[in-house]
């Protein structure tokens, strides 16, 4: 009896004084005394936001022989590989909180991880590798920049290293958006139809409004996230519109509006179109996964000739 109490008030001290470390800026690291539904949700976010980044590169990879120059080819092909790393450092960084990179694996390929609904829209032509870059990009950035003072460590530096990638990526997209907003009438009308595509599941990206999102008032009282999902959708929102209209696209939204602050309302996310993607029924969620299985078959012999050749 004596000994429960004594552990309960240990506990409880743990818990303050972690809460105290975290108010006060403090980095968590890997070794140190964290409560276990800190950890569970830590593995959960970062685990997925590294299955983003790796079932991300499926989208652009389709388009990597068919770029119209070996410029747009050599950047493409630099944007995709930049994206594997992020997954690495990523799974990494989930790793330092005791789970292995084959169990991530397991839990995508099970169907228990999520990663991010927008990687499930399909890549129809050119224009949706500068549609992927400007707006995919720049919602992921967005969220980065934010997160790179998130409360764990090894997470924190990760997002640090990415966001200085990720701000390349952003503008290569813009890039080909304004080429293309530029270039013939049919050219334009791809770029504008990219928009209006992947416009709603850009905003999609960063999750269900604050009121209906299960995590945030946890994660932002611990600092896994520093701003809720309505904040950062808006600040990219507003960042956003004014680039489309210097290219002469237009969002496709017959509800936005521009308030006298500056800032932009929008008409109503499909948040029907959101959960379907999110459950695995969205265009391309069977065929994104089929893919990153087979290619982790197909990968087995070079594991395990590297386990291999460590042992030796
Ligand atoms: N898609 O309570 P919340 C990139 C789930 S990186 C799918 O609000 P939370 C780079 C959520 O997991 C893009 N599921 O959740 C690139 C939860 O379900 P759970 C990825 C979503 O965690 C570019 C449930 O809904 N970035 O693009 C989505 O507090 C180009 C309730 O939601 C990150 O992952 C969604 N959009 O906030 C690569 C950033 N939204 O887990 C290649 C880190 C929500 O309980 C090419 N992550 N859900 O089963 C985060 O900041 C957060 O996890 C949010 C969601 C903001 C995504």
């Amino acid at each position: 009896m004596i000994k429960t109490i004594t552990m309960e008030k240990n506990t409880e001290r743990l818990e303050r004084e972690f809460q105290e470390k975290i108010d006060n800026e403090v980095k968590i690291e890997p070794k140190d005394w964290m409560p276990d539904a800190y950890r569970k949700n830590l593995i959960r976010q970062i685990s997925q936001h590294a299955h983003s980044e790796v079932i991300g590169m499926q989208p652009e990879g389709n388009w990597i022989t068919r770029a119209p120059s070996l410029r747009a080819k050599k950047i493409l092909l630099a944007k995709i590989q930049d994206e594997a790393g992020h997954g690495l450092y990523l799974y990494s960084a989930a790793e330092t909180l005791g789970v292995s990179r084959d169990t991530f694996l397991q839990w995508l390929h099970e169907g228990k991880a999520k990663y991010s609904s927008i990687f499930n829209y399909p890549t129809l032509n050119w224009a949706d590798m500068g549609a992927v870059g400007w707006l995919v990009d720049g919602a992921a950035i967005v969220n980065q920049v934010s997160l790179q003072k998130t409360s764990y460590g090894p997470y924190s530096r990760a997002m640090v290293r990415i966001c200085k990638e990720e701000s390349f990526h952003q503008r290569q997209g813009y890039e080909i958006m304004t080429k293309m907003a530029r270039g013939t009438k049919e050219q334009k009308q791809m770029a504008q139809d990219a928009l209006n595509r992947m416009w709603w599941p850009a905003l999609m990206m960063f999750g269900p409004h604050d009121s209906d999102s299960a995590h945030s008032s946890q994660s932002l009282k611990w600092k896994i996230k520093r701003e809720s999902n309505d904040s950062l959708r808006q600040r990219f929102i507003d960042k956003t519109i004014p680039q489309a209209e210097l290219i002469g696209l237009t969002v496709p939204d017959p509800d936005l509006e521009l308030q006298p602050n500056g800032s932009y309302k929008t008409g109503e996310i499909n948040w029907d179109e959101f959960w379907n993607v999110v459950k695995g029924n969205g265009p391309c969620n069977k065929q994104r996964l089929a893919h990153h299985k087979k290619a982790h078959e197909e990968g087995r012999w070079v594991r395990e000739a590297c386990l291999a050749f460590a042992e030796n």
